[in-house]
């Protein structure tokens, strides 16, 4: 396996292919993680398994093994794909999609969710609603409401747009069909809604959808099982950010984590014998003006190590090198008042003669957030793109940029409103430096932090 680009304190399985997070649950205080897994291959070619691991303190992963896999002649033959995890009254209890056709199983465990059983009635949901030609049928997500289960599995409807359908169930294994909560229209939201997530936040719903290669998420109200949306938008603009879970935990945190794919050829993904990363946890609530803030967890903070600091700086029309940082496993926290310069922000992964940088860039002119990774790397077969996204400051309001960068990850915060995953691949050994800029005017740096980061693996 080949250990360039390869993350330090994102949690990633030991090799080969990873996508969705699935059944995140926190049992007994600890938080598990599982995720769709292709144990042999690293192109995810071979049917889908369920990777675990489990966690402590949410930063550091144990690996635990292979929670589920195909049973030849089942209703998962072809794949055990994305799906939840309960506590059924004590009883660990999966929920996930079996494929080919696309049916629903449920899975137990009795010694604390390291081994599975998979239910002798699966599949526990043989096929869609009869009356309703859908493009797919995958991915169910359970809660429960009084002594009643309920499911949403993402779905879409021909022609007309991606959808949850509700399910509810006395005992998970016996199913009845209630309705869609919630229809898309195909041409704003995509003929497939995948990894829906329903859940309160506050006293608001959320949706959250996976469709058109990106994650999007609804917040509004739910009333005789049908979903109003009054607000929405992309969860992550960098490019990367696909099919995020949303977990509970015992302090009624909403905690995301979403799947972050290569942005490199199959031959660089197969050469280097791993492919996908999962996001840092991040914590979800909602701003004043009705939209979703996202940060990352407070617990990230036990992986600072070495600590640089530069208070109130004024930046005119170039960029600042520093010196004493050369890393690609950092965080940084940055405070800028933009002033009236057209651009500012950061560089990260800059090699000394600029041949590569990733631009971390708060464009004011047009009031929108810019990771351009353009010029990220001089290797062929990666993408090099600029990705943008709206960010309107109000009048006085500080920029606030919380970046972290390991190896091959870029992932931004900025005013916990606009985020990015992006993935880059330097080619050069050096390309480890930090600058920051301001372009076409003056701005101030009020504060910047960068810690030296720790890896999770011990
Ligand atoms: N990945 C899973 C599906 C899901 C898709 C298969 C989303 O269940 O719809 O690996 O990335």
């Amino acid at each position: 396996m080949n250990l360039l680009h390869r993350p330090r304190y994102h949690f990633q399985p030991l090799a080969n292919w990873m996508n969705d997070p699935n059944g995140l649950i926190q049992w007994k205080g600890r938080y598990h993680l599982f995720y769709q897994h292709s144990p042999h291959d690293p192109s995810g070619g071979q049917a889908m398994h369920w990777g675990h691991a489990v966690s402590q303190d949410l930063v550091h992963w144990t690996h635990l093994p292979i929670a589920l896999a195909p049973k030849p002649g089942g209703p998962d033959k072809d794949g055990c794909w994305t799906g939840c995890a309960v506590d059924d009254n004590g009883t660990p209890t999966l929920v996930y999609t079996g494929v080919r056709p696309q049916v629903q199983c449920v899975a137990t465990s009795s010694d604390d969710l390291v081994t599975w059983q998979k239910h002798p009635a699966n599949p526990v949901i043989e096929s869609p609603p009869e009356d309703l030609d859908v493009t797919g049928f995958r991915d169910p997500y359970v809660w429960k409401e009084g002594q009643t289960w309920y499911t949403v599995i993402g779905s879409g409807i021909k022609g007309v747009g991606g959808a949850a359908l509700l399910y509810r169930s006395p005992d998970l294994i016996r199913w009845d069909y209630v309705q869609p909560i919630c229809v898309g229209r195909e041409a704003e939201t995509g003929h497939m809604w995948e990894c829906p997530n329903f859940f309160s936040l506050d006293d608001r719903k959320v949706l959250v959808v996976s469709t058109r290669r990106k994650a999007l998420y609804f917040i509004g109200s739910y009333a005789s099982y049908s979903y109003t949306p009054e607000v929405g938008g992309i969860i992550d603009s960098g490019g990367s950010f696909y099919a995020p879970q949303v977990l509970i935990d015992d302090r009624g945190r909403r905690i995301m984590w979403g799947w972050l794919w290569e942005d490199r050829s199959k031959e660089e993904q197969l050469a280097a014998g791993w492919a996908g990363v999962m996001s840092l946890p991040r914590i979800l609530s909602i701003h004043a003006d009705g939209t979703l803030a996202q940060e990352p967890a407070p617990e990230l903070g036990i992986l600072r190590r070495e600590h640089h600091n530069w208070e109130d700086l004024e930046l005119c029309s170039d960029s600042r090198v520093l010196d004493q940082v050369r890393s690609d496993c950092l965080e940084i926290v940055a405070t800028f008042d933009p002033g009236d310069a057209r651009a500012l922000g950061l560089k990260v992964r800059c090699s000394p003669g600029e041949e590569e940088e990733t631009l971390i860039v708060y464009d004011r002119a047009n009031q929108c957030m810019v990771v351009d990774r353009e010029r990220s790397s001089l290797s062929s077969g990666v993408t090099l793109d600029l990705r943008q996204a709206p960010l309107a400051l109000d009048e006085g309001e500080s920029l606030q940029l919380h970046v972290f960068v390991d190896a091959s990850v870029v992932e931004v915060f900025a005013n916990r409103r606009t985020c990015f995953a992006s993935r880059i691949y330097p080619s050069r050994a050096d390309s480890l430096g930090v600058a920051f800029f301001a372009q076409g005017g003056t701005a101030r740096l009020r504060s910047l932090d960068i810690w030296e980061m720790e890896s999770i693996w011990r």
